[in-house]
């Protein structure tokens, strides 16, 4: 299956959710409808894209028609999508990593996805023929690093871990001593969920970031967050925390699959200014895809 379709699959449950068919409404367009574009707003609200980022959109909407002069319902909903996939395009959509090794950070609070990412991630570059290891810096819990090490076993790639309760960024420096000697490609570094507090949550984020500048000065760091995508407009809300605690490249937003939310795209993008790189579409090791604004747009709203 390419993107398109995934992606589709993947919004079902958004579209499902939607009053009326985004075509449907598209065809109700006769011009001058003041309804229309209501019923547009309302939809688009429904699908958690928010209401800054929706109304920013649907004025956009009401200038090109204008310019344009458009007047059929297919010219106004292609003129959309590209609104749309515009709100979209933020900063650099695929992943950074030209250093030997490379690193990428994975964070998030619990549950969101994290360790999965990391699973599917690691299959996705062996495939490509890139040696990729594992960090298992989420040493809270025993179990955080048996779910990593059996991820390790699946994408076929290798794993560093420690005991449960050492010190995560000890974890990382050995990670990265390890890619040294072996040539590794791609550090994949798999952090502690629990957002106890901002503080504690900034102090072990710096200490981690501080090990890969002293070890690795100049290398391509991708600091990768994860979010869920049914929290809806909630996990915005922490995702700007995690926007200033640290200095994340890009979103993964996973269980697009599993949520009538699928417009929380848009407002991520708008409202953090950050680019989603990544949409995770199921549980399996395949289910995560690169983002393609102009195909999640059209997948939307057409
Ligand atoms: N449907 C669906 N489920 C997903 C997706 N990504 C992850 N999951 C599920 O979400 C649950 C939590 O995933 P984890 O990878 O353990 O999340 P985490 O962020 O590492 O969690 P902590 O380590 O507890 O912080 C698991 O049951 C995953 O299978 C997705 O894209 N779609
Ligand atoms: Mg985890």
């Amino acid at each position: 299956m390419g993107f398109f379709e995934k992606i589709k699959n993947g919004l079902a449950k958004t579209k499902q959710n939607m009053t009326i068919s985004m075509n449907n409404l598209f065809s109700s367009f006769t011009g001058e409808n003041e309804e229309f574009f209501d019923d547009l707003e309302d939809t688009l609200i429904l699908a958690d894209a928010g209401v800054e980022t929706t109304t920013k959109a649907v004025d956009r909407l009401r200038e090109v028609v204008q310019e344009r002069g458009l007047r059929g319902g297919a010219e106004v909903q292609s003129a959309f999508v590209e609104i749309m996939a515009d709100m979209l395009r933020r900063g650099r959509l695929d992943l950074e990593l030209r250093s030997i090794p490379s690193v990428i950070l994975m964070v998030g609070v619990n549950g969101v996805g994290k360790t999965t990412t990391i699973g599917k991630l690691a299959a996705s570059f062996t495939a490509q023929g890139k040696k990729v290891l594992l960090a298992a810096a989420d040493t809270f819990r025993a179990a955080a690093a048996e779910q990593l090490t059996v991820w390790a076993q699946r994408a076929r790639c290798e794993i560093v871990r420690h005991e449960e309760g050492s010190d995560p960024a000890a974890v990382v420096f050995d990670a990265i001593a390890a890619a040294m000697a072996r040539r590794t490609d791609i550090i994949i570094v798999d952090t502690a969920g629990r957002l106890h507090n901002k503080q504690n949550l900034m102090n072990e984020l710096n200490k981690i970031s501080r090990v890969i500048t002293r070890e690795l000065p100049g290398c391509n760091v991708e600091t990768l967050l994860v979010m869920d995508a049914t929290t809806g407009q909630n996990g915005l809300f922490q995702a700007k925390s995690f926007k200033e605690a640290a200095d994340i490249t890009g979103v993964v937003l996973t269980k697009l699959d599993g949520t009538a939310k699928g417009g929380i795209v848009f407002a991520i993008a708008d409202e953090l200014d950050i680019p989603v790189k990544f949409v995770g579409v199921g549980e399996g090791i395949d289910d995560l895809m690169p983002f393609d604004p102009e195909k999640f747009a059209e997948a939307l709203l057409k």
